[in-house]
């Protein structure tokens, strides 16, 4: 018998998503309930790794805000019904503790730039959505690979930036936002940030050009508004 996670994988991969793992949250993961008081028994995360989600998103990118989050949010709601589970979205707000539930889910961990670094995935990778189940679902084995940064000797991504924004004081924001604003922050709005490209580790998982430069307009509008 096919196991609910393997029909839920199948359901998300037909939209260029991907089950990202899961947990059994404690009362410290400060999991939302499953929907109508239940508590959540099992909380399966929901992502995007390397360029598969663009062919899929891509016609739905109509230059409008949050397109992304729109679309995400009409793909997964369907399937959440469907499943019996309730959906959550890093956008929610207040933010949701996603990346901290990404640690209890899969074998990621902070990289020195702050996103979460994946053995596989590198720094191409994101997450969609959360599904909160109230029953408990069977889970594939945990991972508890280490990850590349840990044995990462030169660390380029910390040298890479035009504005040194990450100093080893955390992301300084500000100077990122106002290197973008500026004409000097043409390379970065076409090429992606480029920090996150200095990275070896699956960079050809990297995302495709035209995604690359629908996040950085995306992520400009969130920084300078
Ligand atoms: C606010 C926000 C931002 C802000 C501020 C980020 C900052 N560094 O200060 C801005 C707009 C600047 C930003 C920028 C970016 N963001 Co952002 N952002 C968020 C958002 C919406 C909320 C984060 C938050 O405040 N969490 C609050 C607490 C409650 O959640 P948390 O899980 O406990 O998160 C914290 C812990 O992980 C903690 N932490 C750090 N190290 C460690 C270590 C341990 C051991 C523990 C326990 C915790 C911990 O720091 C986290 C952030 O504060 C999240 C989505 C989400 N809901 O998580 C995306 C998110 C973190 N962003 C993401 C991304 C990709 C980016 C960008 C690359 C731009 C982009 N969208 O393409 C840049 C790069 C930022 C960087 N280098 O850090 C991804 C990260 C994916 C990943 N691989 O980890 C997320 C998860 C969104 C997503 N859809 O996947 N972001
Ligand atoms: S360059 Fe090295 S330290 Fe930086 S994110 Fe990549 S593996 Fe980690
Ligand atoms: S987007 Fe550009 S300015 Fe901002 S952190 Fe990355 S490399 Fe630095």
């Amino acid at each position: 018998m096919t196991s609910l996670y393997a029909n839920l994988s199948e359901a998300v991969a037909a939209h260029g998503l991907a089950l990202r793992g899961g947990f059994h949250p404690a009362p410290d993961d400060a999991s939302p309930d499953a929907g109508e008081g239940r508590a959540t028994r099992t909380l399966v995360l929901v992502g995007n790794v390397g360029p598969d989600l663009w062919p899929h998103f891509a016609p739905h990118a109509d230059g409008g805000r949050d397109a992304l989050d729109r679309w995400t949010r009409a793909t997964i709601e369907p399937i959440a019904d469907r499943f019996a589970a309730r959906c959550v979205f890093p956008f929610d707000t207040p933010p949701l503790p996603f990346q901290r539930w990404a640690m209890r889910a899969e074998p990621v961990r902070p990289s020195p730039l702050g996103i979460l670094m994946h053995p596989d995935h590198g720094l191409w990778h994101a997450y969609r959505a959360a599904l909160l189940f109230a029953e408990a679902v069977d889970l594939p084995s945990p991972d508890a690979r280490p990850i590349p940064c840990d044995t990462c000797a030169d660390k380029p991504c910390l040298t890479a930036c035009p504005v040194g924004a990450f100093s080893g004081q955390g992301y300084d924001v500000p100077a990122c936002a106002g290197h973008l604003a500026s004409p000097e922050g043409i390379g970065c709005m076409t090429g992606g940030c480029r920090a996150r490209d200095a990275c070896p580790v699956a960079a050809d998982r990297n995302y495709a050009p035209d995604q690359i430069r629908f996040h950085m307009a995306a992520f400009k509008r969130a920084v300078c508004g």
